[in-house]
């Protein structure tokens, strides 16, 4: 039995993000990051309530001005206008999703970022950082909504509740700034941490349990003293996103030290796995925090396709338990986890681990 209900947040637009391929290794794949996965969780969630499953109704100006605490202006313009600029440069685009195939690489060869260019193919690859994460017609409404679901978790738990969930796809911890990327458009559990802030709690942490480092949350706040990024992934000298996440990133200037990054080798078991999560509570407990953002990835799990850890069904009640003894208002949003059939089943153990042991 539970005895803290806690309040899903789902998102009724999920569906209309729905990606037909991604680039890899020189060849179009089938999208990992399918609707399907959001409505596992939903099935799950059926025969193991957690809470009342519920809409939201966030005021548009709300919402932007939320987003727009973690997000650059002219990218959520970007955003806004995407769908509508890909199929303006071509008709026949209607029918493809959009992805970018060229690139400034920013900090390299003195590329210019500074000007936007106005070919749409080019500002494709100016606000996006791989050629796996397509944009299409809905792409922009289900983003939005879904970091709607985010911002009213944790108006929830700024209201008092123990804990709250943003069930909503596309994910989002790879989001950063001003650039899309790994399936993400708008960083959830960065707006879910912001608004805890801006409502009042002093020092939040973000623990990110996606195999994937949350490279977009970390680079949001690195240099941010008020809010703490810890993130548990694969070791990114061979896995995705590659470019960030090793363990000497320690945060920059007022935000040194509030950074912590604890990659793991590929073929890391349960066991090794736990560990490093004591070690990033021990963080949170350290550094104070008022309020606990949980990106919540289930692709830890041994049966996931395109990861590397060896995590089992029942380990993620140990998960959710550990995560409660934290102590903390928790915001969970859902992040990845590509084993279709058994993420709504690993989602649902960790939250209940998680709402048994509070
Ligand atoms: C998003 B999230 C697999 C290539 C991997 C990107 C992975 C994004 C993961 N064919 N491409 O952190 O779960
Ligand atoms: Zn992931």
């Amino acid at each position: 039995c539970i005895e803290h209900p806690m309040k899903i947040f789902h998102n009724p637009l999920h569906a209309q993000h729905a990606g037909r391929q991604e680039m890899f290794r020189g060849r179009m794949v089938p999208c990992h990051e399918v609707p399907a996965r959001l409505d596992f969780v939903l099935a799950a969630l059926q025969s193991r309530p957690l809470g009342p499953l519920l809409a939201t109704a966030i005021p548009d100006a709300e919402l932007h001005a939320a987003m727009a605490r973690v997000h650059r202006a002219p990218y959520l313009d970007f955003l806004a206008r995407a769908w509508d600029a890909w199929v303006a440069m071509d008709q026949a685009n209607a029918e493809r999703d959009a992805l970018p195939s060229v690139w400034p690489l920013p900090s390299r060869h003195g590329f210019r970022t500074d000007v936007v260019p106005r070919n749409f193919a080019a500002q494709l690859g100016l606000y996006a950082f791989d050629a796996g994460t397509p944009l299409m017609a809905g792409t922009w409404a289900a983003a939005r909504a879904g970091a709607g679901c985010a911002l009213a978790a944790a108006q929830d738990v700024l209201g008092g509740a123990r804990s709250a969930f943003a069930l909503s796809r596309p994910p989002g911890h790879h989001a950063g700034p001003d650039y899309f990327g790994g399936y993400c458009f708008l960083n959830n559990a960065a707006i879910a941490a912001q608004a805890l802030r801006d409502g009042g709690h002093p020092r939040v942490a973000v623990l990110d349990v996606d195999y994937h480092h949350g490279n977009g949350t970390q680079t949001i706040f690195y240099a941010r003293p008020d809010v703490l990024t810890v993130s548990i992934h694969g070791d990114p000298a061979t896995e995705y996103p590659f470019f960030l996440g090793h363990a000497d990133e320690r945060g920059a200037e007022a935000g040194a030290g509030c950074n912590l990054n604890l990659p793991l080798p590929r073929g890391t078991g349960f066991a090794t796995w736990r560990a490093a999560l004591d070690q990033a509570l021990n963080a949170v407990a350290r550094f104070g925090a008022t309020a606990l953002v949980v990106p919540m990835g289930l692709d830890t799990f041994a049966g996931d396709p395109i990861s590397g850890f060896q995590l089992h069904s029942a380990d993620y009640l140990a998960v959710g338990q550990a995560l409660a003894g934290a102590g903390l208002p928790t915001v969970f949003t859902f992040e990845g986890g590509y084993a279709v059939a058994e993420v709504g089943t690993n989602a649902v153990n960790l939250l209940e681990g998680f709402a048994q042991a509070v």
